[in-house]
């Protein structure tokens, strides 16, 4: 099945129907998404990494877990299949997958699907319209970089910190200093790393296909990205879509901060699901690059608003008394596109 996970889309795939060895799985997916090629012209991809991804789905044995869900990159220009980063955008869609496919039954008006995100070993619910017992994919729910409303999909992360580099702070600082730059290395179901714009000479409000063409300014970020891969714990990024460059600047439509992020190599058109709840909580670091340009509200209970280039993204912390983030929860639509057979 195709289907747009928020402002992403990819092929949804029961994990039964793909080959079980992950070698022959990648050749397929390659395949069938045509790459690499710059236009994915002969495949499903649509050229750009927020149309290159898969989500590949089954029946948890986990207890409390409905399905499992891993996320899988294809790289548009190179013949690479990374499954390194989990993705809640593309997680928008798992929810009304699994219940289209049988995987979960309807519950009511609403139904809640427990995920276990395998990428990352983590658990997400996310809320779908089911009214009359199917899902419902019309509604009057917005985001950002979507046109048109949609039935809204809740999506719910308990546990995100550390996903990937074993810690919400993989160094023990909010702050460390790299290529000369002041930097946040942070996990919050996302690696990131969170710098000024103005610290790389640039404001932060420029718009997707201007840093796609800003050649050198992407050289300096691939140069703090590759450095900071071991600090992080992850190893040698070179063929890693993580971590994420994410650059900041004071917020300019109310609010909390505005970010342009490189996925990596790409600039996003508006910014990932978890990479959002990661730079958000960047922000709440005092003495932190993001903390010195944020807008934070008070209170434990925080709407953190993270302005991209297309709009914004609404992310809902809560936070406890040390400062940890207990849960985040943010809102998403997806739809199904099609539903066949596919040629690799
Ligand atoms: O951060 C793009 C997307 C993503 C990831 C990317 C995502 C997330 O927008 O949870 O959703 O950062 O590669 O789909």
């Amino acid at each position: 099945m195709w289907m747009r996970g928020g402002t992403s889309k990819g092929g949804y795939f029961l994990k039964e129907d793909l080959p079980a060895d992950p070698a022959a799985r990648d050749a397929f997916l390659l395949s069938a998404l045509g790459s690499p090629d710059p236009l994915q012209i002969d495949g499903m991809g649509g050229g750009d990494p927020l149309t290159s991804k898969v989500a590949v789905v089954s029946r948890s044995s986990r207890p409390g877990i409905d399905v499992d869900y891993l996320f899988l990159q294809v790289s548009v220009d190179q013949a690479i299949v990374t499954d390194a980063q989990n993705c809640g955008n593309i997680l928008a869609g798992v929810g009304p997958f699994a219940i289209e496919r049988g995987l979960v039954a309807a519950q009511g008006e609403e139904t809640r699907v427990a995920i276990w995100m395998e990428n990352t070993g983590q658990h997400a619910v996310a809320t779908v319209s089911t009214p009359g017992g199917t899902v419902r994919y019309a509604g009057e729910a917005r985001i950002d970089g979507v046109p048109g409303t949609h039935a809204p999909v809740a999506l719910e992360f308990r546990d995100t910190a550390g996903s990937s580099c074993g810690a919400l702070l993989p160094t023990g600082r909010a702050v460390d200093v790299v290529e000369g730059i002041c930097v946040t290395l942070i996990d919050n179901g996302m690696p990131c790393v969170v710098m000024q714009a103005a610290d790389l000479g640039i404001t932060g409000y420029e718009d997707r296909d201007w840093l796609d063409g800003a050649e050198e300014l992407k050289a300096r970020i691939e140069a703090i990205r590759l450095a900071v891969g071991p600090l992080m714990n992850l190893g040698d990024v070179r063929e890693k879509s993580v971590p994420k460059m994410m650059l900041v600047a004071p917020p300019r439509h109310g609010g909390v901060v505005t970010v342009r992020s490189f996925i990596p190599h790409r600039a996003h058109a508006a910014i990932g699901v978890l990479g959002a709840v990661s730079v958000a909580t960047a922000c709440l670091f005092p003495g932190s690059p993001a903390a010195a340009v944020a807008v934070v509200p008070e209170g434990p209970a925080k709407l953190l608003s993270v302005e991209h280039p297309t709009g914004e993204i609404s992310c809902m912390l809560e936070v406890a008394e040390d400062g940890s983030v207990i849960s985040a929860a943010l809102l998403r639509t997806a739809r199904k596109l099609m539903d066949g057979l596919i040629f690799a």
